[in-house]
């Protein structure tokens, strides 16, 4: 009888101990895990091309273009609702967050030959 008492003790001593490790665990990496559910991809707009040209994304990552040409550019959807970073100077940079899934072709309307394209996954 005795053992069997010392061997309860003993188990809820490691369970209450493993509880205490994922709890404390689990509150050191909440915000890392946030911080990696909505994060931000650079694309950059360079030699009248956008680089990536072709990129995958999670629902809800932030795209932020940056301008790295002496030239103006837009990043433009091609159906023109989704997104529109109008005209984009250099240096200059566009933010905008991607909240629904598919893929969205878009293009610089100075330069309609620059082509890139987003796709939004779950
Ligand atoms: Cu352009």
């Amino acid at each position: 009888m005795r053992r069997i008492i010392l061997l309860m003790t003993v188990a809820a001593l490691v369970v209450g101990g493993t509880l205490f490790a994922v709890s404390v665990a689990g509150a050191h990496k909440h915000p890392t895990a946030k911080a990696q559910k909505h994060p931000t991809r650079t694309l950059l707009i360079k030699n009248f091309s956008f680089k990536p040209a072709n990129i995958t994304i999670k629902r809800g990552t932030k795209l932020r273009w940056i301008n790295k040409d002496p030239h103006p550019h837009t990043a433009t959807a091609n159906n023109k609702r989704s997104f529109d970073s109008g005209r984009l100077g250099k240096g200059q940079s566009y933010t905008h967050t991607f909240k629904s899934v598919g893929k969205k072709p878009y293009h610089c309307e100075i330069h309609p030959f620059m082509r890139g394209r987003i796709t939004v996954r779950r």
